[in-house]
């Protein structure tokens, strides 16, 4: 396996961050970042380099000593440094490092202060209130020691799916290059779009003689291979993520991507099905008696037992199977069917684009509104807008309607929603509005009575319209907060008000379960990208993705709407 210069510079980098625990020579922990650094930066692989007789230390903060260090590294893939400093220390440090706010300055003092060497007693040490009496930490590190040490642990690894996506892509087009391959898709959770995601799950289609598995672990991201053979593999890659590749031929590329698709759960019930027929199903077709009946697409292995195809979002084993038995399967709404957008922000709070950037760019996303919805006052780190500011802006709005073609503009405001369910402006001028959308941003830890009463009681409010992110969680860093879900849904029918689905990568909120249950008590959700720069409004399609696992179709979300209908929709008559 080459060696890349990225491999090189986290060697190096590991190196100066264990030399710097051990309260080393500050020069020569410098002269190992600045090697790094170089080598970051460089356009040729040093190893090709090499390889040409090239001398190094004509690069930059390479002398001799590092050079020498990087020709052991190119030849044995190891360097006898690190090994030695990894004898050395304990090996917890190395994850000390890794815990967001601890560079190797504050391991250090942990280490010899308090004889820290692991994440448990770090986490011992922080409950107890012991990091506190440290210099330079306090107990405000302490906390933050405390929260990040929890989130590391809880991420079991798991990442968010608009992340995944980036790994996914890359790697995509990546595998698709290799001589003889044909097709490239990523299945698994990733294809079901679910909010996080554990492993990529990657089927290649390709000939028997394709060197794809040999190409894969030539990728400059792969850090480790768990396993390699012919058909199967599994790397890890420098960001930790874990990749199981599948090869098979065309012939069996139905079954095998419905196989590796999923759910675990949905296969097992469809497999059942199947006995019943007779049939055996697994990731090389459909057989009868040992003769291969189906395989070559999903719809043809469904097909043998008797279903329509279901949509990959759908697989869950959540009812899918009986709704495809009896004819009732959702359609499932599609990006396409969005024709307009009810939560972004300007510059004029926390957002980056002027008023005009971001109408045009949602008309080029194929947008015919956009709904305005700064901050309001109340949040000050988002420079939210009182009455004046907000008037203001109203104003602008109306002038830009006047001049823009394809695209009109909505007047909106993303309210807080204060601890006793008032709003944090007063009636007026929210009464001018296109739509109020409320949300909770304050208080997260009222008691779930007390919480659900905060915004069953905006929700009375005569000029409320839309909830923000209602469950109010951060994926794999904040829990929602606790509400009866139920009862809002079933209240924001009673008042003729809707539900955001948060279409954030950060978000995903409305969950796919409650978007279910707001199907069916008849609540319409808006798909909102939540939009702080023009770029954010691709997040959109991952809306649509929670919203399709939540069976939703377009009749369901309010802005597939066109405008003059959703005009009629926003007004509250309750
Ligand atoms: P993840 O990675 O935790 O986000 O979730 P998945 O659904 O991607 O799960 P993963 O990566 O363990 O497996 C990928 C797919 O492979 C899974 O959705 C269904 C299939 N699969 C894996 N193990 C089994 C199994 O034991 N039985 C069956 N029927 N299918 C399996
Ligand atoms: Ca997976
Ligand atoms: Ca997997």
């Amino acid at each position: 396996m080459p060696i890349h210069n990225a491999d090189i510079a986290a060697i190096f980098e590991q190196i100066a961050d264990l030399l710097e625990i051990e309260n080393d020579n500050p020069f020569r922990i410098r002269a190992y970042r600045n090697a790094a650094r170089t080598l970051r930066n460089l356009g040729q692989d040093v190893g090709d380099m090499l390889a040409g007789g090239k001398d190094l230390t004509k690069l930059p903060g390479i002398g001799k000593d590092l050079a020498a260090k990087i020709e052991e590294i190119v030849a044995t893939g190891r360097c006898r440094t690190l090994d030695k400093l990894h004898k050395r220390t304990s090996p917890g440090l190395s994850e000390l490092l890794r815990i967001p706010g601890l560079g190797p300055k504050r391991v250090s003092a942990l280490y010899h202060e308090l004889d820290i060497h692991t994440p448990e007693q770090l986490y011992r040490a922080a409950r107890d209130g012991r990091i506190r009496a440290l210099p330079g930490f306090g107990e405000k590190t302490e906390q933050h020691i405390l929260e990040n040490i929890e989130a590391h642990v809880q991420k079991d690894s798991r990442i968010k799916l608009a992340t995944a996506a980036q790994y996914a892509r890359a790697l995509e087009a990546y595998l698709r290059q290799a001589a003889g391959v044909s097709q490239v898709t990523v299945a698994g959770s990733y294809r079901r779009c679910r909010e996080t995601v554990g492993d990529l799950d990657i089927l290649v289609c390709a000939g028997n003689d394709s060197p794809v598995m040999d190409h894969l672990i030539l990728y400059d991201e792969v850090a480790q291979v768990l396993s390699q053979g012919r058909t199967r593999a599994t790397v890890i890659l420098r960001s930790g993520l874990q990749v199981d590749v599948r090869v098979v031929d065309k012939k069996n590329y139905g079954a095998a991507l419905y196989y590796f698709t999923g759910s675990k759960a949905h296969n097992i019930e469809i497999r059942k099905l199947a006995r019943k027929r007779g049939l055996k199903i697994n990731e090389y077709g459909v057989f009868q008696n040992g003769r291969r009946v189906a395989g070559d697409t999903e719809a043809s292995v469904l097909g043998a037992v008797g279903l329509p195809y279901i949509a990959p979002e759908l697989r869950e084993n959540r009812g899918e199977i009986e709704a495809a038995q009896a004819g009732m399967l959702p359609q499932l709404v599609e990006r396409g069917d969005l024709k307009g957008d009810l939560h972004a922000h300007t510059k004029a709070t926390d957002g980056h684009d002027t008023l005009k950037a971001m109408a045009l760019a949602a008309r080029e996303r194929g947008l015919e509104y956009l709904a305005v919805t700064e901050h309001s006052r109340r949040l000050t780190v988002a420079h939210g807008l009182d009455q004046r500011r907000l008037l203001q802006q109203m104003e602008q709005i109306d002038e830009l309607n006047e001049t823009l073609r394809g695209i009109t503009l909505l007047k909106g405001i993303e309210v807080d929603i204060l601890e006793d369910g008032r709003l944090d402006l007063p009636d007026a001028v929210l009464g001018r509005l296109d739509l109020v959308i409320g949300a909770v941003h304050s208080k997260f830890h009222l008691s779930r009575a007390r919480q659900t009463r905060r915004i069953l009681r905006a929700m009375d409010h005569p000029h409320f319209t839309l909830l923000a992110h209602p469950s109010g969680h951060l994926l794999l860093e904040r829990a929602p907060y606790d509400v009866d879900m139920p009862r809002i849904i079933r209240h924001a029918r009673e008042r003729g008000c809707f539900l955001e689905l948060n279409a954030h990568p950060m978000r995903l909120d409305l969950l796919d379960s409650y978007c279910m249950l707001a199907r069916e008590e008849g609540v319409l959700i808006s798909i909102n990208s939540d939009a702080h720069s023009t770029m954010d409004f691709d997040n959109l399609a991952y809306g649509v993705g929670q919203a399709r696992r939540g069976w939703l179709e377009k009749k369901d979300v309010l802005n597939t709407r066109p405008l003059e209908v959703l005009r009629g929709l926003l007004k509250r008559t309750m």
